[in-house]
């Protein structure tokens, strides 16, 4: 079996005991990692002033080496903050408003790429499988190919592909569409982004398309396949199970005095569409007057990207909004919205789903959305929650017995939210079920296999994956260094 390099932006490290503070991705791909020999590199998160970084800082783990590079102040504000987070981001959650093309953060990302290549060259071997991962690093492995690397190359992205007319507004967009065909497999979330990427390459008369997943370009081939990322299905319901013994699950059970639980879980972003969902539970209340004190919801939103305008404006909109509503029908002993602002461990998240009756997953757009799907995996069997979920998200491809909305019909999701709680039991556990067997059938060591059988296509016998241990199940997932 090949030895396998995993390169994003951002690398879940193991702490100092040795287990990792990872959620559901990064324990896929740290067994795949551990199976096969492997290396995942990426940005430390550290950056200096200086021009001149140090050299790769190593660290080892089991059969996993993680090599992490510093990048330079101007490196992050052009590549990270610039061209990743303030035009790729936007663009490809359809917010051309939001875009702030510049050349100069273009032209960092460009240079970090090739920085980033030019850290990996030397730790490449000859039969090496690299997977790289995510918006930040799409020109990789043509930097890579610039300089001879003749492996297999797969790329997964994570966020969703839009459609060629919202794609194409993008001043680099052929730059960008063009480094994709340097590599041998392209991942997506759903066939709909696959499609629109393939729409983009008609468009543009890039490549020539064999069949639905085959394409060529000049000599080579490469497929482009969605492969729905999915989580540690079981291993995460047997954390929410757990957690239903832990005194802040009891303390938080009394806090709610009988009141029915309705979670939000988000990092604070404008593509989850929170403060849509604030005025559709705010609308759901004022519509149905006999459910105020009956409800609250919990709305858990990590802070992210705060160093980026939009996510630092946003953080004051959204409390704001929560305060209005509290303020507007809030009662002496009764708060609508919980809002927190930062992040929960892992395990207790788990426990918080299990308790909820009703999860809000109300995305604008999203890859895939992971807590549609923890959400799930973490109820109970006999009396299970309902899931509301956007039909923008990845997600909604799967789980086709959540009850489906469009975020952007306020007064359609407090609807949706009346009927979800007004669901009997019978109803509740049939969606449960067949969301349930969809969450077993592709969970994320099954998405990874996967991805791994197509990118080591000739390899002689390309191996299942090791399921880990639980204790591995512990923290946030900082792949992409949202
Ligand atoms: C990108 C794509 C795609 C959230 N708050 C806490 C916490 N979380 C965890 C959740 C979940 C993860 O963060 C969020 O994943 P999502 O999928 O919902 O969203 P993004 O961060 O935008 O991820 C997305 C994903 O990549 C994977 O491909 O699905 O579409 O945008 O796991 O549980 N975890 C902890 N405390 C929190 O407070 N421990």
């Amino acid at each position: 079996m090949s030895r396998l390099i995993v390169v994003s932006n951002r690398v879940p490290v193991p702490d100092k005991r040795g287990t990792a503070p990872a959620g559901g991705l990064a324990v896929a791909l740290q067994s795949a990692l551990e199976a096969r020999g492997g290396l995942w590199l990426g940005w430390s998160g550290q950056s200096s002033a200086e021009e001149a970084i140090g050299p790769l800082k190593m660290l080892k783990d089991g059969n996993i080496d993680y090599a992490l590079t510093d990048l330079t102040e101007r490196d992050v504000e052009e590549y990270y903050q610039g061209f990743a987070n303030r035009v790729l981001w936007p663009i490809c959650h359809y917010r051309l408003d939001l875009a702030e093309y510049g050349r100069r953060e273009m032209t960092g990302y460009f240079r970090v790429n090739r920085f980033f290549a030019s850290r990996l060259l030397p730790l490449i071997e000859e039969d090496d499988l690299i997977w790289i991962h995510d918006y930040h690093l799409i020109p990789l492995a043509s930097e890579l190919r610039r300089h001879g690397v003749r492996n297999r190359i797969g790329f997964f992205l994570h966020i969703p592909w839009p459609s060629p007319d919202v794609f194409l507004a993008m001043p680099v967009h052929d730059e960008i569409l063009t480094s994709l065909t340097a590599y041998d497999v392209l991942g997506f979330q759903t066939a709909h982004d696959r499609e629109n990427f393939a729409d983009c390459l008609a468009r543009q008369g890039l490549g020539e398309r064999q069949d639905e997943e085959h394409f060529s370009m000049g000599d080579r081939t490469f497929i482009a396949r969605h492969y729905p990322i999915g989580i540690e299905t079981d291993e995460f319901a047997t954390l929410a199970q757990r957690a239903a013994e832990t005194t802040l699950h009891k303390r938080m059970l009394q806090s709610l005095d009988g009141k029915r639980l309705i979670i939000g879980v988000d990092r604070l972003d404008y593509s989850k569409g929170i403060t849509q969902r604030i005025d559709a539970f705010e609308t759901f209340l004022t519509r149905h007057p006999d459910s105020q004190r009956q409800v609250t919801l919990l709305q858990i939103t990590p802070k992210s990207r705060s160093e980026v305008p939009e996510y630092e404006a946003m953080q004051r909109a959204v409390a704001e909004q929560a305060g209005r509503v509290n303020g507007a029908l809030g009662t002496v002993d009764w708060v609508p919205i919980r809002y927190v602002n930062r992040s929960l461990r892992r395990p207790a998240l788990a426990g918080l789903y299990r308790m909820a009756k009703l999860a809000l997953v109300t995305p604008l757009r999203d890859g895939m959305n992971l807590v549609a799907k923890e959400f799930v995996a973490a109820q109970s069997e006999e009396d299970p929650g309902v899931l509301l979920l956007s039909r923008f998200a990845g997600a909604a491809q799967e789980l086709k017995d959540a009850i489906l909305v469009n975020p952007y019909d306020v007064e359609g999701t407090a609807d949706a939210m009346a009927r979800a709680l007004a669901l009997p039991v019978e109803e509740r556990r049939d969606r449960w079920r067949s969301m349930m067997k969809a969450l077993r059938a592709n969970d994320v060591f099954t998405w990874c296999d996967r991805f791994l059988r197509d990118l080591s296509t000739g390899e002689p016998k390309a191996g299942a994956l090791a399921r880990p241990r639980m204790a591995a199940v512990g923290g946030r997932t900082p792949i992409s260094g949202a």
